[in-house]
C-alpha cells in the first residue's frame, strides 16, 4: 500500500512498506487501501463521462453527481475502513459509470463531434469482477498514488495532482454535508467532474494547469461552504454563544460523534421522552449553538470528551452507546465495539451500521436503557461555543471599537484539526502565549487544545476565545475576516489577523485551498507539512502565499513573529 494523504502519515512520508508500514497509521489495511484506490480511479472514469455529457449536451444525472460525493468522502482519512463496504461501493460505481456513459452517448449522438477517445479510467470495466474482493484488490494495488506518479509528466505535476485530489475529497465531503441539509449546486458538481476528469488525463496536464485547478477547487469549496452554512443556519437558525456542559449528568446516555447535524437531530427526536440524555462528542459540540437544536431538545445535556484521537479511552468509559455520523472514526476497541454504531459513509468491519432509523435505531435505545449510564452528576464545567458569523458580526461594532481604542491589538485564527501527535501542543502554546490584547478565533476539532482554558479578560466586551464551530464552519471565519476588511477598507491581508492552522485530513486540504484562492497570506501550517507536496511546490506556496511550517522546535519564535 502507499498512502500519504493525511498529516499523520508514517515518518511524515507515507504509509507504505518502504516506511515499514504494513498498514496505515490510521488502521487502514492494504486491502481497504487498494479498494479505496480503485474506487477513486473508477470515479475518475465516471467523471470523464459525466464531464463530457455536460460539455457536449448539457446533460447531468443527480444520482451520478451524488454518488461521486459519497465515493470520494468514503476514502477520506478516518471515515471508512470496511473492505466489504468498498466492494459494494464498487458495484454501485459500475452502475453510476453506466448511467454517466449513457448520458455521454446521448449528448454526442447525432452530433458532428468526433467521439472523444475516453482513455484511462473510463476504459476500465469491472463488470466481470464485481463482488470478488480479492481480484478487485489486486487491481486496486495498481491504480493508486504510485500509478499516478508514473503517469504524471513530472514530480511537481504529480504533487499538484495529489493536492487537487485531496482538495476534491474534502470538497466532496463538505458538499455531501450540504446535500444532506438540502443544498446542492450544479456548478459544484460540474467542477468536481471536470477536475476528476483532468486527473484521469494526468499525462497531458501541466503544473500550471494543475495549480490553477487546485485554486479553482478552493473557489468551489468556498461555494460549498456557503451552501453548507445556508443549509445548517436555514434549518437550525444562526448559532448564538452558548455555554455547553462538559461534565456528565446522572442518567442513561447516548453519545453522538462526527459532524452530521441531521443525524444528531434524528437521534434527539427518537430519544425524546425516553429517559436518555444525549451528549455530543468531537466535532458535534457546536450543535449546541443552534437555537433550533438547543431549545427543542433539553435532553441534549452536554458534550462528552474531546477531539477524535482520544476516543479509544473516552468511548471505553462512556456508559452508553455511541453513534459515529462522520469522520473521525478510529479502530473500535473490544471494550465498546458492541455498542458503537456507524452512519452514512462511515464504516468499520464488524461494527453495526445504521442504514434505516426506524428498524435499526430502536436497538440503540434499548442498549442505552439496559446500560448503567452515568450514576452520578459530576461538578458542572462548561465551555462556550456558537460564535458563528452572524453572532460575531452582530458584535462587529464592539470589535471595531475595541480595535480602534487599542483594547484589541490582534486577531488570530488558531484551529483546524486535532490529532494524536504530542507536538500538536504547539497550537495550545501559541494560544496561551499570546498577549492579553489578542482575540482568538477557533474552529474544528483543533479547538479542544484550548477551549477549556481560561482566556481573560474580555476585551471591550469581546471574549478572548471565540469558538466559531466545526471545521465545516470555516466559512464563518472567512466572512468575519472579509467583513472587517470592508470596514477598514483594506485588503484582508492588511488586517491585524494571523493564522496558525492545524491540519490533519482532506477537509483541511480543501479549506487550505480556499484560503489560497482568497489570497490569504502568511499561513502557518502544521504540525507537519503535507508529505505529498514536493520541495518545488512548497517553494511556490512559500513564495506566492508566504505559507510556512509552524516552528515546532521554538514556538516562541513564531509567537514573536506573529505579534510583531
Ligand atoms: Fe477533526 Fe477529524 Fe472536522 Fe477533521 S473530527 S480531524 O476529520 O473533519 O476536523
Ligand atoms: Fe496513512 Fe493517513 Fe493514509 Fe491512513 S489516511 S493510510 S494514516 S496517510
Amino acid at each position: 500500500m502507499m498512502c500519504f494523504q493525511c498529516e499523520q502519515t508514517k515518518h511524515g512520508k507515507a504509509c507504505s512498506p518502504a516506511e515499514g508500514s504494513v498498514q496505515g497509521v490510521c488502521g487502514k489495511t492494504p486491502e481497504t487501501a487498494a479498494l479505496q484506490d480503485l474506487l477513486v480511479h473508477y470515479s475518475m472514469g465516471i467523471a470523464q463521462y459525466a464531464h463530457l455529457a455536460r460539455v457536449h449536451g448539457g446533460l447531468s444525472d443527480v444520482s451520478v453527481d451524488r454518488f461521486l460525493l459519497d465515493s470520494l468522502f468514503s476514502t477520506l482519512t478516518n471515515v471508512n475502513f470496511d473492505a466489504d463496504r468498498f466492494v459494494v461501493f464498487l458495484a454501485e460505481a459500475e452502475e453510476a459509470r453506466d448511467r454517466a456513459k449513457s448520458l455521454y452517448e446521448k449528448a454526442v449522438a447525432g452530433k458532428q463531434i468526433e467521439s472523444a477517445h475516453l482513455s484511462g479510467p473510463a476504459e476500465m470495466d469491472l463488470s466481470a469482477l464485481q463482488g470478488q474482493a480479492g481480484k478487485l484488490e489486486t487491481i486496486g494495488h495498481m491504480v493508486g498514488v504510485n500509478h499516478r506518479k508514473e503517469l504524471a509528466p513530472n514530480p511537481d505535476a504529480w504533487s499538484l495532482g495529489e493536492l487537487l485530489l485531496y482538495g476534491l475529497k474534502g470538497t466532496a465531503a463538505y458538499a455531501d454535508h450540504a446535500r444532506i441539509l438540502g443544498k446542492e449546486s450544479e456548478a459544484v458538481y460540474a467542477f468536481i467532474h471536470e477536475a476528476m476528469a483532468a486527473l484521469a488525463n494526468l499525462p497531458s496536464q501541466s503544473t500550471e494547469g494543475l495549480l490553477k485547478l487546485a485554486l479553482r477547487c478552493g473557489e468551489t469549496n468556498l461555494e460549498v461552504m456557503e451552501l453548507l452554512d445556508a443549509g445548517s443556519t436555514g434549518r437550525y437558525g444562526h448559532p448564538r454563544p452558548t455555554e455547553v456542559r462538559t461534565t456528565p449528568v446522572k442518567g442513561k446516555c447516548i453519545a453522538v460523534s462526527g459532524h452530521d447535524l441531521r443525524d444528531l437531530e434524528e437521534i434527539l427526536k427518537r430519544t425524546a421522552g425516553r429517559g436518555i440524555n444525549v451528549y455530543t462528542h468531537g466535532e458535534l459540540l457546536p450543535a449546541f449553538g443552534y437555537p433550533k437544536i438547543r431549545e427543542a431538545y433539553p435532553h441534549l445535556v452536554g458534550n462528552y470528551g474531546g477531539a477524535w484521537q482520544a476516543q479509544k479511552v473516552e468511548f471505553a468509559r462512556f456508559p452508553g452507546p455511541v453513534v459515529v455520523t462522520t469522520n473521525c472514526l478510529i479502530e473500535p476497541q473490544k471494550a465498546y465495539k458492541d455498542r458503537i454504531y456507524t452512519r452514512g459513509v462511515v464504516g468499520w468491519r464488524g461494527v453495526k451500521h445504521i442504514k434505516d432509523w426506524d428498524s435499526q435505531f430502536p436497538a440503540v435505545i434499548e442498549q442505552a436503557l439496559a446500560m448503567p449510564g452515568f450514576t452520578e452528576d459530576k461538578p458542572k464545567n462548561v465551555t462556550t461555543t456558537g460564535y458563528g458569523r452572524d453572532a460575531v458580526l452582530s458584535m462587529a461594532g464592539d470589535i471595531v471599537n475595541a480595535i480602534n481604542t487599542g483594547d484589541i491589538k490582534q486577531l488570530y485564527l488558531i484551529g483546524g484539526c486535532d490529532g494524536a501527535e504530542a507536538n500538536r501542543t504547539y497550537f495550545r502554546d501559541i494560544a496561551t502565549g499570546l498577549p492579553r490584547d489578542a482575540v482568538i478565533l477557533t474552529l474544528g476539532c483543533g479547538k479542544y487544545r484550548m477551549n477549556k482554558l481560561p482566556f481573560e479578560p474580555t476585551l471591550g466586551g469581546i471574549p478572548r476565545l471565540l469558538d466559531m464551530g466545526q471545521c465545516n464552519d470555516a466559512y464563518s471565519a472567512i466572512k468575519v475576516a472579509t467583513a472587517l476588511a470592508e470596514v477598514y477598507k483594506c485588503d484582508v491581508n492588511d488586517l491585524p489577523l494571523q493564522y496558525a492552522i492545524s491540519w490533519f485530513e482532506q477537509k483541511a486540504v480543501a479549506v487550505f485551498l480556499t484560503m489560497l484562492f482568497l489570497g490569504l497570506k502568511n499561513i502557518k501550517l502544521g504540525p507537519q507539512l503535507p508529505a505529498f507536496l514536493t520541495p518545488n511546490v512548497l517553494q511556490i506556496l512559500a513564495d506566492t502565499y508566504g505559507v510556512k511550517q509552524v516552528n515546532l522546535a521554538d514556538h516562541d519564535a513564531d509567537l514573536k513573529e506573529m505579534i510583531a
